[in-house]
């Protein structure tokens, strides 16, 4: 490929389609929609100093925290974009308590749900720190035509066709797999497409970044602990001491650690025993990039993807990247728990 040469999103997702004869082109429409959402949020994420669209909407969101207008923003392009395609019957949204059912003739006929944080780290939104949205697609297990249920989305992560995440950083990247890899894409403004940047993102077996937030040291478990004075020891066979780096919105932490190498860890604490993070909208698609990176994600002591959820925004402890990184953890929560 010539400097000159541009694959944009839609041509990638239609050059991705022909691979499978037996593509109907569905999916390849959702991911439009979804690229096209993720402009609409872009443009206002890059001006959200200049307009009144920064600070509280003045109520929070089923999770009992503080909405930002940006999230609310999000929220509704995200829904309304996906609406508008007709392929997807339902959406389950961080913002929102319960799936928003799609209960028009077309939608219902839509071969899939899709699972969402619209805005997340919107805490940071304020001192323009990066954020980003995070997206996952499941085949609906109701029949079509009928309308979606609960169990549509309470599906194991294995069972996802598609994720990814758009980072509204320093640039806009959105990067997602549907298993076959993951390609990242550059929002060039000048023409407003995004494009093909990065091929085959694979993350390094070993790295030398571990991101975890050291305030919460006191309520750790054990061998977390254990871990963190791994990462701060000296020795220079395994390239210790690693750096600590952490942003505080996942995204943006994990798009960092996927390209160098790196460690992401939220576990539980005593405060949050099933930790933060939820396991349906932002560790499920997370883990679905690292694993096709070839690196690791799990809650602990089983292989994320393959919890089985029992609820919508079901939270849970997350160790995901280097697939050393994480074996080596895991080694201290055997033993020290
Ligand atoms: P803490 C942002 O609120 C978020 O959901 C993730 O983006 C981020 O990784 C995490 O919470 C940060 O949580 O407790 O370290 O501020």
């Amino acid at each position: 490929m010539n400097q000159f040469e541009v694959t944009t999103l839609n041509e990638f997702i239609l050059e991705q389609q022909a691979q499978f004869p037996n593509a109907e082109g569905d999916l390849s429409h959702l991911l439009h929609h979804v690229g096209t959402a993720a402009k609409i949020v872009n443009r206002e994420v890059n001006k959200a100093g200049l307009v009144d669209i920064l600070g509280n909407a003045g109520n929070t969101n089923v999770q009992g925290e503080e909405q930002k207008k940006l999230d609310i923003f999000a929220n509704d392009h995200f829904i309304n974009a996906l609406h508008s395609c007709g392929e997807v019957c339902a959406i389950a949204s961080e913002e929102n308590e319960s799936f928003i059912l799609f209960d028009d003739d077309m939608a219902r006929n839509g071969k899939y749900v899709f699972l969402m944080d619209p805005l997340d780290g919107s805490s940071n939104i304020d001192v323009n720190v990066s954020i980003g949205t995070i997206f996952s697609i499941y085949k609906r297990k109701s029949a079509i035509g009928e309308q979606a249920t609960m169990d549509d989305f309470l599906q194991p992560g294995t069972q996802q066709v598609a994720a990814g995440y758009i980072l509204y950083g320093s640039s806009t990247m959105l990067v997602y797999t549907t298993g076959q890899g993951n390609y990242g894409f550059t929002l060039d403004p000048s023409i407003g497409e995004f494009c093909l940047s990065h091929r085959q993102i694979q993350t390094p077996e070993n790295g030398n970044i571990y991101s975890i937030n050291e305030g919460n040291y006191l309520k750790f478990p054990a061998g977390v602990k254990q871990y963190i004075k791994y990462c701060q020891e000296k020795d220079a066979s395994t390239n210790r001491p690693y750096s600590s780096r952490y942003i505080g919105s996942l995204v943006a932490d994990v798009h960092r650690n996927l390209l160098k190498g790196g460690i992401f860890i939220y576990p539980e604490t005593e405060s949050a025993p099933k930790g933060k993070l939820r396991l349906l909208y932002e560790c499920n698609p997370i883990a679905f990039i690292i694993e096709q990176a070839e690196g690791q994600a799990t809650c602990g002591p089983q292989r994320i993807m393959e919890v089985e959820p029992t609820s919508l925004h079901q939270r849970t402890p997350f160790y995901a990247g280097s697939s050393n990184m994480v074996n080596k953890v895991e080694e201290f929560l055997s033993v020290f728990g």
